[in-house]
């Protein structure tokens, strides 16, 4: 059941669209919580010992997130360590894990802090900088049970099409048309897997949206068609900012119709990001986002049909006024002569406070069609609605395929229009559990197509994290493995014996089956595909307690090392499980484990994977890209003392709407194994019948 309550006068952010079984009140009695206003509103309830608290999606620290305090306020801040509190995305939903659970979503598009008992060690407090909200509470009879309310209110996930669950390259930048055909040889020729290489910002002429550099990329249509015959898609990035640039056809558009965001004084307003001078189109006014949507056509035409959204929290690098304020200073530091410490503290702050700066983003203004909205009060919706602009005008532009599409930021709503990555990680051995612990708190706030930069971001990565870290992303629907500029070059064929990533990314493409399965049917039933193991064995005190394992749909548990220089880890077992340890893609072994705690020896190309009892892992043989894999074929592995079955999806990988889908049962039983649906065969890959 969904109870929503209505404070002040709230601004629609989209992000519920379903309100079959939703208690509408207009009025302010919340049950779970103490109210008090004054500046904002203040939502305050003692906890338990022991209770949980799970949700905020994009965020630093723990599955449990009890013990921060959190902020959603969409950040360009690439340095994810501990004591941060905002991340790129802003997702406002948690489940509180009492005796009763129950489940809340503050709907706001402004900032909202969530202290989950930082500040008092037994206190939740939501704190609203904005007296007008929706607050909505949401009971169950389990955690699981409200997750499904909540994503069946905030509708259903964006689908990608199949071949982006194939292995995904990108750098910034691969800068010229050779760099691009290099990356895609050497994946060939190391035999390693790949369906995609991204382009990144040095594509464009002068970093300007919907351009391609002539001398870098003379023939962007011409690659694109070469590549796709390998079975290879580009991927091109658009960034939020508009260069100013007198005759850029975008530039005079969005300034001659006044789609762009707004100053005090009601001049475009002017920032700075890679281009120099930019405005931001207003993506919260239509007419706005369905002309800025269109233009992704230039690059479809060209054969193009995925994008990432980029720098759309909206990141600035400064403002003209910000600037202003730092000359003043300098001058008055200057006039001193001697600069002694407050001098110089105050030149630091002054240059240091330019980027991201809040005072920018009270200073910008939405024409929310017809209503002037100062920025910083739906600042968490501006990367969800540049994403639904480039979805809805997608629709019209390629209406009968699945075009891949993911954002930087986001709101609990966008994900019905793409997926999300999670942003400027760092080649970090904690970065491999902090993209772990994510996976679940994002599902549950509708993310299902997400994924980190495999490898990390910033900093040099090396071959044992990067094997490591993609022994984890082959789980990921996105996966995509990407590096900074000025970092090692990390595409997996440099590293010596790249026999290894080839078995990594080959189970990865056997996977596929199960993968896409998992995803689509978790999506259809509002249920998550990553889950802690908490909300699966509940009355289990060990398994609540587990933040580095993660069940993954019906059937696994995944375990990954994520610790330097490990040759294993301990795991814990919530139940007898079939432990099967793949060496590379096509050896395995396997062995009945109970349960219980384990230590399981894990070499750098291997994979542990659990299966629980009578459940069934389909695999398919790998192939270098989905283009060439036979979904139709399949091998079953798993383990039964009586019967097993798996539901498995599939459909035509590609259609909008969908196509061809179809629900097959495998199953194993008195030694053998079949499928209900003939054009489907199955074999046995090694099912244990005891
Ligand atoms: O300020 O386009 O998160 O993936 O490679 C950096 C360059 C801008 C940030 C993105 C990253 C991308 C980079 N971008």
């Amino acid at each position: 059941m969904i109870f929503r309550h209505k404070f002040g006068k709230p601004l629609e952010t989209g992000a519920a669209v379903n309100f079959d079984g939703v208690e509408i009140a207009d009025d302010e009695a919340v049950e779970y919580f103490t109210v008090e206003k004054g500046g904002g509103i203040r939502f305050r309830r003692r906890l338990g010992e022991d209770t949980a608290v799970y949700g905020l999606g994009e965020n630093v620290r723990g599955i449990n997130k009890r013990g921060w305090r959190y902020v959603s306020y969409c950040s360009d801040d690439p340095m994810h360590t501990e004591d941060k509190q905002s991340l790129y995305g802003a997702h406002n939903f948690i489940v509180v894990d009492e005796e009763k659970p129950f489940g809340v979503f503050v709907d706001i598009p402004g900032r909202v802090a969530f202290d989950v008992c930082a500040d008092k060690y037994d206190v939740l407090e939501i704190i609203a900088e904005d007296d007008n909200l929706y607050f909505y509470e949401i009971t169950g009879d389990s955690i699981s049970d409200i997750v499904r309310s909540f994503r069946a209110m905030i509708g259903k996930s964006y689908v990608p099409p199949l071949w982006a669950f194939g292995y995904q390259q990108c750098r910034w930048s691969y800068p010229t048309e050779d760099s691009v055909r290099e990356v895609a040889r050497e994946y060939k020729r190391a035999g390693i897997p790949i369906d995609a290489v991204y382009l990144d910002i040095d594509y464009m002429e002068q970093y300007k949206d919907f351009t391609v550099d002539k001398e870098r990329f003379p023939d962007l249509k011409a690659l694109a068609e070469e590549m796709k015959e390998e079975g290879v898609h580009l991927v091109p990035i658009i960034d939020a900012g508009v260069k100013i640039e007198k005759g850029y056809d975008v530039y005079e558009e969005g300034a001659a119709n006044g789609y762009f965001c707004k100053d005090e004084s009601g001049d475009d307003y002017v920032t700075a990001v890679w281009p120099g001078k930019t405005h931001f189109p207003d993506f919260l006014n239509t007419e706005a986002r369905r002309w800025f949507g269109l233009k992704y056509k230039r690059l479809t035409d060209m054969g193009i049909d995925g994008f990432w959204n980029d720098m759309n929290e909206p990141a600035i690098f400064y403002s003209e006024k910000g600037l202003e304020r730092v000359w003043t200073t300098l001058d008055a530091v200057k006039e001193q002569g001697n600069i002694g410490m407050s001098g110089f503290f105050a030149v630091r702050d002054a240059f240091g406070g330019l980027m991201n700066s809040e005072r920018d983003y009270r200073a910008m203004y939405h024409n929310m069609d017809g209503e002037t909205v100062c920025h910083h009060r739906v600042h968490n919706l501006y990367g969800y609605n540049m994403t639904r602009s480039a979805a809805e005008a997608l629709d019209e532009i390629r209406p009968d395929e699945r075009t891949l599409l993911f954002s930087r930021a986001s709101y609990i709503g966008m994900h019905r229009y793409g997926g999300i990555w999670t942003g400027d990680n760092q080649s970090w051995w904690s970065h491999i559990l902090m993209n772990l612990k994510m996976l679940p708190s994002l599902n549950m706030c509708g993310f299902l197509y997400t994924g980190a930069d495999l490898g990390g971001f910033g900093g040099n990565t090396t071959r044992d994290l990067l094997l490591r870290w993609l022994a984890l992303g082959i789980f990921t629907p996105l996966m995509r493995n990407h590096s900074a500029l000025g970092t090692r070059n990390q595409e997996c064929y440099r590293f010596e014996n790249s026999d290894d990533f080839k078995g990594l990314i080959s189970l990865r493409y056997r996977l596929i089956p199960y993968l896409y399965s998992e995803f689509n049917k978790s999506n259809e039933r509002g249920d998550m595909m990553f889950r802690p193991l908490a909300f699966d064995y509940h009355g289990d005190k060990r398994a609540r307690g587990v933040e580095d394992q993660l069940m993954l749909g019906g059937e696994l548990m995944i375990a990954p090392v994520y610790e330097q220089n490990a040759r294993g880890r301990y795991v814990y077992l919530p139940e007898d499980m079939l432990f099967v340890l793949f060496d590379g893609a096509d050896r395995f072994e396997a062995k009945r484990l109970e349960k219980g705690d384990h230590y399981i020896e894990v070499g750098l190309n291997q994979v542990p994977v659990f299966i629980r009892r009578n459940r069934l892992l389909p695999l398919c043989r790998a192939a270098q890209t989905t283009s060439a894999l036979d979904r139709n074929t399949l091998e079953l592995i798993g383990w039964t003392n009586g019967a097993a079955e798996y539901e498995l999806y599939t459909d035509d990988g590609i259609s909008k709407p969908v196509k061809g889908k179809k629900l097959v049962r495998l199953r194993a039983e008195n030694g053998s194994v079949g499928s209900d649906d003939d054009s489907i065969a199955v074999s046995d890959g090694g099912v244990i019948f005891e």
